[in-house]
């Protein structure tokens, strides 16, 4: 395991490393708000920095308990590889050593992650629609549309990464609708939570995103892409987004990189409503349709450059989008679940007080109940309007 203390003399081992940051005059943070990972964020005199990931052989947020594979670092080398070759919006990978399960990733200080931001209440212009046309470039881009079929079934069993994807087959479309002991919820929320999982149409939608996870291979996902995924700089012209913490990558269905952030962004539209902000909660609710709209865009843009275009006409796009659509309403729909009664929650609402607890973490329990029942039959304006429908009835 790295430390402050060995961080520097690894620096001075890898030529890849000290050739771009001078180890003899380093500061060494250990970060240490992760999940799963050690991460270390290294300057040295000059201001150079670079940051340091160590995937350890264990899941760090509950510890060596829950044993966790190392090979999870080499997974996210790959995708961000093959991430950062289709899009810019994705944290430059330096240098990878597969020995000590280390990567050396682009140092983001100068950025802040995008929950954080949305927690402190600053800008959101133009990150949905960033992440909408970086979803549509990886998807697109790792599809059988731009690499052939040959091709597209290599990657796909290349990326297979069976251990991370058991953590999202349990925490998100297993624990909270069929219970687990690592459920939680403040006591005032024990009994919708207990009517939700006797709900049978609810816990049926839940397993069928479960089945769609399971047995669905259309891209190369980013598998994690929540807004503390995202890191975030600056606003207008000048606004900078990079996605980071791909370690969930997977082949698997588009709708779900959509449906996670979706979730995310609808959860910060509930604190700020929780805390009295409607308006603000109606601009963070308006994120899905508009990234939807720019994911719709983007791929619209790709997909006259698709190899094989008599094989894949007009037609059969239409109907694509049409249940990445659903997909992602879906996985939106177990993405606002999990956090509220799965392990691993979000900030945005458990630093809320009792009283405003309760009113946005039953807002994303409304939320989850409908997007997973209405899946089908519920347009991307629509989640925005199921949203704000909501606040309203709750917030008055
Ligand atoms: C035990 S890991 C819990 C969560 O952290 C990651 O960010 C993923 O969201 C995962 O589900
Ligand atoms: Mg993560």
């Amino acid at each position: 395991m790295l430390s402050v203390d060995s961080v520097r003399g690894y620096i001075a081992s890898r030529e890849a490393l000290a050739s771009r940051i001078d180890p003899a005059t380093l500061d060494v943070k250990e970060v240490g708000d992760g999940n799963l990972n050690l991460v270390f964020v290294c300057t040295d005199a000059q201001g150079r920095g670079l940051v340091l990931k160590q995937a350890l052989p264990y899941v760090r947020l509950v510890g060596p308990e829950w044993p966790m594979t190392e090979l999870r670092a080499d997974r996210e080398a790959a995708a961000i590889s093959v991430h950062s070759a289709l899009s810019d919006d994705v944290c430059a990978l330096i240098d990878f050593d597969p020995d000590e399960h280390v990567l050396a990733l682009e140092d983001l200080s100068d950025h802040e992650v995008l929950r954080t931001r949305l927690n402190r209440g600053g800008s959101h212009d133009g990150i949905a629609e960033r992440i909408g046309g970086f979803v549509a470039d990886i998807a697109y881009g790792t599809s059988f549309l731009a690499l052939g079929e040959q091709e597209f079934r290599g990657r796909a069993a290349g990326a297979v990464n069976s251990e991370l994807c058991a953590i999202t087959e349990d925490l998100i479309v297993t624990e909270p609708y069929l219970g687990a002991e690592r459920n939680s919820v403040r006591p005032g929320l024990e009994p919708e939570v207990r009517r939700m999982q006797g709900d049978s149409e609810w816990v049926a939608a839940a397993m069928a995103m479960k089945y769609r996870f399971l047995t669905t291979q259309e891209a190369l996902l980013h598998g994690d892409l929540h807004s503390g995924s995202v890191f975030v700089r600056g606003e207008g012209d000048g606004l900078s987004v990079k996605t980071f913490d791909s370690e969930f990558a997977c082949y698997g269905p588009v709708g779900f990189d959509l449906g996670l952030f979706w979730a995310n962004m609808l959860a910060a539209g509930a604190r700020a409503a929780a805390v009295g902000e409607r308006e603000r909660a109606r601009d963070l609710n308006a994120t899905v349709p508009s990234s939807w709209a720019a994911f719709r865009r983007r791929f619209d843009e790709h997909w006259p450059h698709r190899r094989n275009p008599a094989g894949y006409p007009d037609s059969f796009r239409d109907q694509w989008i049409g249940s990445i659509l659903s997909d992602a309403v879906g996985f939106a729909g177990c993405e606002a679940a999990r956090r509220i009664i799965g392990l691993a929650k979000v900030s945005d609402v458990e630093t809320l007080g009792d009283g405003e607890y309760a009113i946005a973490a039953g807002l994303v329990l409304r939320y989850s109940h409908m997007l997973l029942v209405q899946r089908s039959r519920m347009t991307a304006e629509g989640v925005a309007t199921m949203a704000d429908m909501a606040t309203t009835e709750v917030v008055r």
